[in-house]
């Protein structure tokens, strides 16, 4: 397909624009990539004019514009279905995995911007920080397949959505068990992002941590 154009904020800091990219770069599909900078005078007015949510990631398609992350994310699945698990119940829980990181996690959101330039220097997390992090090892626990380092075998679209997290728990040397931490290493390890934190470290904007 022609056309496509994602724009996303900073790559340093924005995550929902790193899902969105990771899972159209892991696609069969092209497209064309435009930076809005975030936390400028200008930004809100800029994306307004483009969607009702006013956010980035936002995919511009010769149909119209899909803004958020996990639209883009089935956008691109529906173009290239093997970004889901091929089994009905692991594809299921793959999707539930998403939608838990999409609606949750708020502590740790919050407490643990993603902050691709920052060395790894721990902070004292707060109760509920504490708890996110736990419910996240146990969320990943639960629907690993044990097939690979990946959650469902090959990549997929849930490791889209942890690789932030992945980028989270580096920049702020959360302890994590083992095997969190083997499949963190694993999507910090992946070419695909790679690409995205080489572009993140380059960037010299302005940043506000939120
Ligand atoms: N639920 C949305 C969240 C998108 C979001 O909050 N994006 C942030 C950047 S990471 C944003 O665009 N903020 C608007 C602004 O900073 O003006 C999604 O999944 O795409």
């Amino acid at each position: 397909m022609d056309g496509l154009t994602l724009l996303i904020g900073n790559r340093r800091t924005s995550s929902w624009s790193l899902r969105g990219w990771l899972a159209l770069a892991k696609s069969n599909l092209t497209f064309d990539t435009e930076l809005v900078l975030l936390d400028t005078p200008e930004t809100h007015a800029t994306l307004k004019a483009l969607s009702p949510s006013a956010t980035v990631p936002l995919l511009k398609t010769p149909a119209g514009a899909i803004w958020d992350s996990l639209a883009i994310a089935e956008f691109a699945a529906e173009h290239c279905p093997e970004l889901w698990p091929s089994d009905p119940h692991q594809r299921a829980l793959a999707r539930a995995a998403c939608a838990q990181m999409h609606s949750g996690f708020f502590a740790l959101r919050d407490q643990c911007p993603m902050d691709l330039q920052r060395a790894p220097e721990p902070v004292e997390l707060s109760d509920k920080t504490r708890r996110d992090v736990e419910n996240m090892q146990d969320l990943w626990t639960s629907v690993r397949s044990g097939e690979g380092p990946h959650l469902f075998g090959a990549w997929s679209l849930a490791d889209a959505f942890f690789t932030p997290v992945a980028e989270r728990f580096r920049a702020y040397a959360v302890n994590l068990q083992p095997q969190a931490q083997a499949y963190c290493d694993t999507l910090l390890n992946d070419d695909t992002f790679r690409v995205w934190k080489e572009a993140a470290l380059a960037e010299t904007f302005q940043t506000v941590l939120d």
